[in-house]
């Protein structure tokens, strides 16, 4: 088979892993609704790595440009954001995800728990997920992060901020300072308000994930 139609072939594959998943945390956003009356996940975004960004990676990181390469190396190729409205739900669902029987968790950083130094705070699991095929079950990772609305509300900006080239330098440094204590003051009214929310909704519904918590 040509390369390009493998190419083709193995986007596709990551495509139904994402769709799989973005289903099963439909499921589990919906049981919530009917089972505590309450939609831990706000919206989810779904994204392919664009074949740009894919080189650059593999670029950046010396690895050869081959299907192979992209398949042991990168794992972020199908990715989710999972937007939850408190940080209760951010570990519910994905403890809740983690422990299903038919996928398995490759790797775990809690940016919550260790926030970056820039202050970027969100909860990255990379999962493996069976797609089948007719040559059988393909485990394809899936790359998913958990983050509440506040989390998001900063990373959107910190991350126009990054990509801003023209800003002097003098600027960057004081808008990324800025932005750390931004996201100081966002943790802080984030926890206010969810312990407004498990006063009114009760203590939140979190199972044991059956991982190791790894961070950088
Ligand atoms: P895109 O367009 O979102 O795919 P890498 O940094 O990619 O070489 P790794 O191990 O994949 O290595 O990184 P990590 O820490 O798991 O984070 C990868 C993704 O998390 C990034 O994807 C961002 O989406 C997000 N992220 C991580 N750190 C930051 C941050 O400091 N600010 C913001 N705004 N987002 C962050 P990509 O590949 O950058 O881009």
């Amino acid at each position: 088979m040509g390369q390009m139609s493998e190419f083709i072939n193995q986007m596709q594959v990551y495509e139904g892993a994402m769709y799989e998943l973005s289903t099963k945390l439909e499921i589990l956003d919906s049981e919530f609704q009917v089972r505590f009356s309450h939609n831990p996940i706000h919206h989810m975004e779904r994204r392919l790595k664009s074949v740009d960004s894919i080189l650059e990676k593999l670029q950046r990181r010396g690895l050869p440009v081959t299907i192979n390469s992209i398949r042991d190396n990168l794992f972020d190729i199908a990715g989710i954001r999972v937007i939850c409205n408190y940080r209760d739900d951010v570990y519910s669902v994905s403890n809740y995800l983690s422990t299903q029987s038919d996928i398995q968790v490759l790797q775990v950083k809690d940016y919550i728990k260790n926030p970056k130094q820039n202050g970027y705070r969100s909860l990255h699991v990379i999962y493996a997920v069976p797609v089948f095929l007719s040559s059988g079950a393909h485990y394809t990772p899936v790359e998913v992060q958990f983050r509440t609305i506040a989390m998001d509300y900063w990373a959107s900006l910190e991350h126009a901020l990054r990509y801003k080239a023209d800003l002097p330098d003098t600027k960057y440094t004081e808008h990324a300072q800025t932005l750390l204590d931004c996201a100081r003051s966002l943790q802080n009214v984030e926890t206010q308000m969810q312990t407004i929310h498990r006063d009114i909704n009760g203590a939140p519904q979190v199972v044991e994930a059956p991982h190791e918590h790894v961070s950088r």
